[in-house]
């Protein structure tokens, strides 16, 4: 007993000296974006090409929305033409016109910190754009700076286009950039996400009732710059024809906060809301509470109607660092009623999935902990869902070249099965890396239409701790596998 404790004590100590590696890679990665009143960066919308592209290199990182920590990046991807030198270019093309006026180009040069110098800043650079099929340099720029380990801003007369070219003269040795942002509105890869932008939202959790699609969040209230997560409340939206546009989405306000839980102290952290066998609305949350020695514990409030008034339905935490074999962070929940009505609980983060059976009651065990096996490269951020009788599970991952470009960022795997308690058969990517370091799902199916529901940090002032809700389509292969989801954004 006692060296279990020991165990567990080291355990502990060595996931929080991750977590404080993570938050520290992450605390690297943050530079101040640069504000820009109504226009968007599209950029993120269009497809990458270049020149030529060391095969090391990717065209993907020029509008990868990662912020450079500097010109000499040797952790996230880059775009570099070594060994070629000359006149090289790189070049966005959207699927349709763009009206852009702006644009913020990042410099790849390895030179920095004794790098081998292959790479280094352009002798000179124009922007152009494509004119009725002529590529045409753009007007009245304010300026093509050669700044490295900075942004170098143009502002050039509004054109529309579908392609625009970063047209760089090489000086003393090869060249690249390692992001490019382009301002400006339109593009058909765009949205209305983030769907929500009066405040900062995050780890969404969706539930249908009848016509109505509800969305429950987080809400991320770090100050500018506060690098840690500062969370109180979760609020509810509803929508009758959910879409990625922020009209579609009714706001209701701060629906549940930490006030409710008296033993819990902060963190109120991912949440989901389920129906349970009475009729009633059970909002499962992450919470930090006060009655361990232990971290984080998912408590349980309940309400007649979705949008509360909700009140504690324990009285304490449903599951805690003290409950046999519970996850080594014990957070994230996700609530599954299988037709024959047993109830499941997935949950976990750490790389610890966990599982437990409820009761009918749903706010007390029926089973012992078990850990679900194939979760293949789990992290956090569980999504359990059901279509034409297969179970499926959609998860955070920190792991692998096929989801994300350094471990402190995730993408969404999804595996499935055929019983609600696996075993799981991992399927592969179905959300890829996002803006914001933490990735979260939620998956609904509306009229017909299914969505995936998630954060990232594209609002204006957004980053990892200010994050928001976005969501986009979710498409079925005839297999039952799923399609990657395309990320859009914008300002529609
Ligand atoms: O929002 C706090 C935590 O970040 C959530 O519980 C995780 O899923 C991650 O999104």
């Amino acid at each position: 007993m006692h060296r279990t404790a020991n165990r567990n004590l080291a355990l502990r100590r060595t996931l929080a000296a991750a977590l404080a590696a993570a938050l520290a890679w992450t605390l690297f990665q943050i530079t101040a974006t640069p504000a820009q009143a109504q226009a968007v960066n599209v950029a993120r919308s269009a497809t990458p090409s270049a020149s030529y592209t060391s095969s090391w290199e990717t065209t993907a990182a020029v509008n990868d929305g990662i912020e450079p920590p500097g010109s000499n990046d040797t952790v996230n991807p880059r775009w570099g033409t070594w060994p070629q030198t000359g006149t090289q270019w790189v070049q966005l093309t959207w699927a349709g016109p763009v009206t852009v006026s702006a644009s913020d180009l990042y410099f790849f040069d390895d030179s920095f910190n004794s790098g081998p110098g292959g790479v280094r800043l352009p002798s000179s650079w124009r922007i152009e754009y494509l004119n009725n099929g002529s590529w045409t340099p753009v007007t009245g720029a304010s300026g093509y700076g050669v700044n490295a380990n900075a942004y170098n801003h143009t502002d050039f007369t509004a054109v529309t286009t579908t392609a625009l070219r970063a047209v760089l003269q090489s000086g003393t040795a090869s060249v690249g950039v390692l992001e490019w942002k382009v301002w400006g509105q339109g593009s058909a890869a765009q949205s209305g996400n983030p769907i929500i932008r009066d405040i900062y939202t995050a780890d969404p959790a969706t539930l249908v009732v009848g016509d109505t699609a509800y969305l429950f969040t987080g809400r991320d209230e770090a100050a500018a710059g506060q690098q840690a997560f500062v969370m109180d409340e979760w609020h509810a939206y509803s929508s009758t024809a959910p879409a990625n546009s922020r009209s579609a989405w009714t706001a209701h306000g701060a629906r549940l906060s930490l006030d409710v839980f008296d033993w819990a102290g902060a963190n109120a952290w991912a949440s989901e809301v389920e129906q349970g066998p009475d009729g009633r609305y059970y909002w499962f949350v992450s919470v930090d509470g006060s009655t361990d020695n232990g971290w984080m514990n998912i408590g349980v409030a309940v309400a007649d109607h979705p949008l509360g008034p909700y009140e504690d339905a324990i009285g304490g935490p449903l599951i805690s660092d003290s409950t046999p074999n519970s996850s080594a962070l014990n957070i994230d929940p996700t609530v599954f009623r299988a037709a024959d009505g047993r109830i499941y609980l997935y949950w976990g983060s750490y790389w610890q999935p966990r599982m437990v059976r409820l009761n009918q009651d749903m706010t007390s065990l029926a089973s012992a902990v078990t850990t679900p096996q194939g979760l293949t490269d789990f992290w956090e951020a569980p999504w359990m869902f059901e279509r034409n009788g297969t179970y499926y599970m959609a998860y955070a991952s920190n792991a692998g070249a096929d989801c994300v470009t350094g471990s402190a960022y995730a993408c969404i795997r999804y595996a499935t099965a055929t019983d609600p308690a696996g075993p799981w058969t991992h399927r592969g990517v179905v959300l890829g890396q996002v803006t914001s370091t933490t990735n979260h799902p939620a998956i609904m199916q509306f009229d017909g239409q299914w969505w995936m529901v998630y954060h990232t940090a594209d609002a204006p002032g957004g980053g990892n701790f200010r994050r928001s809700v976005a969501m986009d389509r979710l498409y079925f292969n005839a297999d039952g596998t799923i399609q990657k989801v395309v990320q859009t954004r914008g300002a529609a």
